[in-house]
């Protein structure tokens, strides 16, 4: 049994209610569900045993899907025969990408599912006063007050004519997600919907969006791989594919080098060939030296780069190259411009300089890498940029994969093939003059003014600026936010500079959440709405890309024997009177709405989400005006919006004749696709959007672009649009790049900049270097009492501990010993910590799992609920920077703390 006993059922300082004796039976289910899941960190032959064992014994597996991280795995749940409970959870066995794999957060949802500390019920705030010190003073409230009271206040800003105060936040979601965050906002006329994905990893996107013009993420082909070069990322923990990648790992070893470019000793680089520990923010340079070693060794891809005309190399380093002299392939161009910018005198020694790793080293590297490709990689994860500077950066990791020829090609970096599903109806026709006349506002984000491009796809304000949000709220600028709907995020925890958002929801007069634990966002909240947990009680869908696929997976309510029966979904499918956030919530303010005159969105829902089988409508499949009716058609809503969301997938009429379908697996009904659950594009073919193979790609010249042709474009329609040139906008947004000066890096091609400093060195000399836990469920597994106990599968780590890793050659000089409490301080703000001695660090950083530090969220989470966090939160120190071409948030780079002892 663990340290922290689940089963505690001392909650007096916890505002959570248990809603009645048959529910709190199913609290003992995760004594039940402790005992059975420990097997899933035992050896895999006794797991095995023990999962074929329950298949036969107990119950049925149900198709489910994982979101505890971004890998969106297919999953299936063992719900027991008998008492309904969930026992188990596995990756699906028909997934082609990782089978039965999952990782060992697939289980700890399971101790979400039964957390005693869930919400459990509608709650409402009755202290008017809002801060971190202030006791809410929750009372328990029924939905149809909930909604009735959100419903007031949405009509109140209509009425006022000013919709575009009303604000909706999104953090994790599924692919229903547009109903919520997108039409709901739109029919009452706001134009603030803000997703977290500028804290996620967009300036990642930024790489392969101004090289090849996709701004998404990849997928690597590690099957084929002979050279994965992984740049801050971390596969067998964190980034994507998690389950995939980690069952794979051992036969890349076999057949592949494996090399790991990070600050700190990653489990990924624990298990690789070689480890190059880049002093933080420096990546950039080790980029332009390998590709200054490829090119001047003749190492490059002349399928995909070209050949001088001659033959005879003249990448000689420090000279530039005539153009005239090289002739470039249909599949790219600029490769000469990027040498005669950026790459000719970036050699290897310059490098090790800079980035702190030998200069050998770097030859080697660059040399396997090359040698190997096509079938190379090179992985980009979000540490490298995720940086003030970190758009450039990613540019030049992924302009190496178009040197060596890796891009969609075998054993490199692959995108997801498109799939069979369809866009949710919009609600165009329901928008109103009142909602058209908000929806001309500007954005709380502030997103494409000068300082904040956020080029997404190319355009200028195309992106979000996350974090910025809060400031936008904090100045009213563009104006006040008067009533938020906040969903599965937890921004006063998640966001740097985390305590700018405590004040800002502090300044928000009315905030209604959707959660399933009492995170310090709800600590904010005047509502709190209890949320289905999503691997186990609501209808959703996701998506998993790997192995040459992308699967399309269900998220079904698992605890329910017939799934598409609203009555037994809301009687058996989920533990406490919760609801789903993207569908059911939606629906039932719809209602509302509609009760106090406003019936557009209920319009929408009733003529555009009927059951697409049977053709009934909303109302004609659930009559009836009562609260329980409406919960009822709330719940056939969200069958319907998936139904009519995967339609293509199982109805073979509307895939012929009304789809545009690019092939994949074929279902004959609904029944029978969800209750597999997983559906299978065909698989990626390789080269096929090589323009030399009849292809093209989505970059402004239809090639693959080592001189930035589409980014120029981008940002000169940036600067247009607020009449000025790039330069300014450069010089506003802390980039070195300029567009003609010999004493700057070119503003177009990718290249290196220095890293920004984020505090000066004298008082704050160390580098701060934030990671993912490989047990942490992005921000949500913290009161998992697994996620603690087990936290020495982190390297560096112990359990129960929230452990600042410093070298001990830096401790020792500070006189800093293994076990001392310490305090972090930066110029934002000052957490405390236990340092742990540890050569896996650099010298001259601080390295520390993000996920800890919380106050609220729960008893395990928090040292004392409310009052005291657990161990610090890193986004305390971290403070609100941005990359703003991209909009992302600063998580690494020039983080500088000092530490000291307690
Ligand atoms: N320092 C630092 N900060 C980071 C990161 C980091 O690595 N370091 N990572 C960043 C990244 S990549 C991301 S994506 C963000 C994530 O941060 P956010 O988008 O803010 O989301 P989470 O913290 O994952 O989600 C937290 C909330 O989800 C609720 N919740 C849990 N399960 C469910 C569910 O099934 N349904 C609903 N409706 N609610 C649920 C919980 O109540 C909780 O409050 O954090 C970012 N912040
Ligand atoms: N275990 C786990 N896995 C997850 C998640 C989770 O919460 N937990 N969240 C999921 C989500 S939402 C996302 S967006 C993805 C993100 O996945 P990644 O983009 O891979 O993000 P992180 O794991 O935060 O990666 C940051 C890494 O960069 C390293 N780093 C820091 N500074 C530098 C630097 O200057 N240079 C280099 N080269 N490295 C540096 C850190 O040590 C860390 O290993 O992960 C997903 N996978
Ligand atoms: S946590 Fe991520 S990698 Fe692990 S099973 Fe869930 S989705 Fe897959
Ligand atoms: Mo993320």
């Amino acid at each position: 049994m663990s340290q922290h006993d689940t089963t505690d059922d001392d909650d007096t300082d916890l505002w959570i209610g248990r809603r009645d004796v048959m529910k709190a039976g199913a609290v003992g289910a995760v004594a039940a569900g402790l005992g059975s899941s420990l097997t899933s960190l035992t050896p895999l032959a006794q797991a095995e045993d023990g999962r074929t064992d329950l298949v036969e014994h107990t119950g049925d597996w149900r198709p489910s899907t994982c979101a505890g991280c971004t890998s969106w795995c297919a999953a299936q749940v063992l719900v027991d025969d008998e008492t309904d409970r969930v026992l188990r959870t596995r990756g699906h066995e028909d997934s082609r990408i990782h089978g039965t794999n999952d990782c060992p957060r697939q289980d700890l949802g399971i101790q979400q599912l039964y957390d005693p500390d869930r919400i459990t019920q509608p709650m409402r705030r009755t202290n008017p006063e809002k801060g971190r010190d202030v006791d809410p003073e929750f009372e328990p409230i029924s939905w149809e007050e909930a909604i009735g009271e959100i419903a007031d206040r949405i009509m109140e800003l209509r009425e006022n004519g000013e919709p575009e105060t009303f604000m909706v936040t999104r953090g994790r979601y599924t692919y229903l997600r547009p109903i919520l965050y997108s039409y709901l906002p739109q029919i009452i006329g706001s134009p603030n919907n803000i997703s977290h994905s500028a804290i996620c990893a967009e300036a990642e996107k930024f790489g392969p969006m101004y090289t090849e013009g996709e701004w998404s993420y990849r997928q690597y082909d590690v099957q084929q791989s002979r050279y994965v070069l992984a740049w801050g990322a971390d596969p067998i923990s964190a980034n994507r594919q998690v389950s995939h990648y980690s069952n794979e790992f051992g036969d890349l070893l076999d057949r592949a080098t494996v090399a790991v470019v990070e600050p700190r000793l990653s489990s990924t680089a624990t298990k690789s060939d070689e480890w190059l520990p880049v002093e933080p923010g420096h990546d950039g340079a080790l980029a332009s030296a390998m590709a200054h070693v490829i090119l001047r060794d003749g190492l490059w891809n002349r399928e995909f780069v070209g050949e001088f005309e001659d033959g005879e190399n003249r990448f000689v380093p420090g000279e530039r190259v005539d153009p005239e002299t090289f002739e470039e392939s249909e599949n790219s161009r600029g490769v000469i411009e990027w040498w005669n910018e950026e790459l000719y005198d970036k050699e290897p020694e310059w490098a090790a300089d800079e980035a702190g790793v030998p200069a050998e080293q770097i030859e080697r590297v660059a040399t396997g890498f090359a040698e190997a490709g096509p079938n190379a990689i090179s992985w980009l994860g979000g540490g490298p940029c995720m940086q003030v500077r970190g758009s450039y950066t990613a540019m030049a990791i992924h302009a190496l994969n178009g040197l060596v020829g890796s891009v969609g090609n075998r054993g490199g970096t692959l995108y997801a093939p498109s799939t069979g599903v369809e866009d949710l109806p919009a609600p165009d026709e329901y928008v109103d003059e009142v909602a058209e006349a908000g929806l001309d506002h500007e954005k709380i984000d502030q997103r494409g003014r000068l300082e904040f491009p956020a080029l997404k796809d190319g355009e200028s304000g195309g992106g979000v600026v996350t974090n910025n949000a809060a400031d936008g709220i904090l100045d009213e600028d563009p104006n006040e936010i008067e009533v938020l709907i906040s969903y599965w995020n937890n921004f006063a925890f998640s966001n740097p500079e985390s305590q700018r958002w405590e004040e800002a929801l502090a300044e928000i007069p009315f905030h209604a959440t959707i959660e399933t634990h009492a995170s310090e966002t709800a600590w904010f909240a005047d509502v709190v709405l209890p949320a289905t947990h999503h691997q186990f009680e609501r209808w959703g869908q996701l998506r998993s890309t790997g192995a040459g696929y992308r699967t399309i997976n269900l998220h079904t309510p698992v605890m329910a024997d017939d799934p598409d029966d609203p009555e037994d979904v809301l009687e058996n499918g989920r533990l406490w009177d919760v609801k789903t956030d993207e569908t059911e919530i939606p629906y039932l303010l719809a209602e509302a709405l509609a009760d106090r005159g406003f019936e557009n969105l209920l319009a929408f829902f009733e003529t555009e989400y009927p059951d697409p089988e049977s053709g009934r409508s909303l109302r004609e499949e659930i009559p009836g005006d009562d609260f329980e009716s409406r919960e009822l058609r709330a719940q056939a809503f969200s069958r319907n919006a998936l139904k009519l969301r995967t339609r293509p997938i199982w109805d073979p009429d509307y895939r012929e004749n009304e789809f545009d379908w690019p092939g994949g697996e074929e279902f004959d009904d609904w029944v029978e696709f969800r209750e597999r659950g997983i559906w299978h594009t065909d698989e990626w073919e390789y080269r096929h959007r090589w323009p030399s193979e009849g292809g093209e790609f989505d970059t402004d010249t239809g090639v693959f672009e080592f001189d930035g042709e589409t980014l120029r474009n981008a940002l000169e329609g940036h600067a247009e649009r607020h009449d000025t040139d790039v330069d300014t906008v450069l010089d506003v947004c802390n980039y070195q790049g300029r567009v003609d000066d010999p004493d700057a890096p070119d503003a177009f091609v990718p290249h290196y900049e220095e890293p920004y400093d984020m505090g000066d060195e004298d008082d704050y000399p160390f580098n701060f270097v934030d990671y993912k836990d490989r047990l942490n469920r992005e921000g949500r597994s913290a009161n998992t009492p697994w996620a603690q106990e087990f936290n020495d599968v982190n390297p560096g780590d112990e359990p129960g501990k929230d452990l600042a890793k410093i070298n001990p050659r830096d401790a020792d000089r500070l006189g800093i010993e293994d076990g001392d409490e310490i305090s972090i301080r930066s110029p934002v703000g000052e957490i405390e910590s236990t340092a742990k001695l540890w050569e896996g660090v650099r010298p001259g950083t601080v390295a520390k799992t993000w996920g800890q530090g919380h106050w609220a969220y729960g008893r395990v989470a928090s040292d004392e609920f409310g009052d005291e966090a657990r161990g610090g939160s890193n986004n305390v120190v971290i403070g609100a920077e941005y990359d703003r071409l991209s909009g992302s948030s600063v998580f690494y780079g020039d983080v500088r703390v000092d530490i000291e002892t307690r």
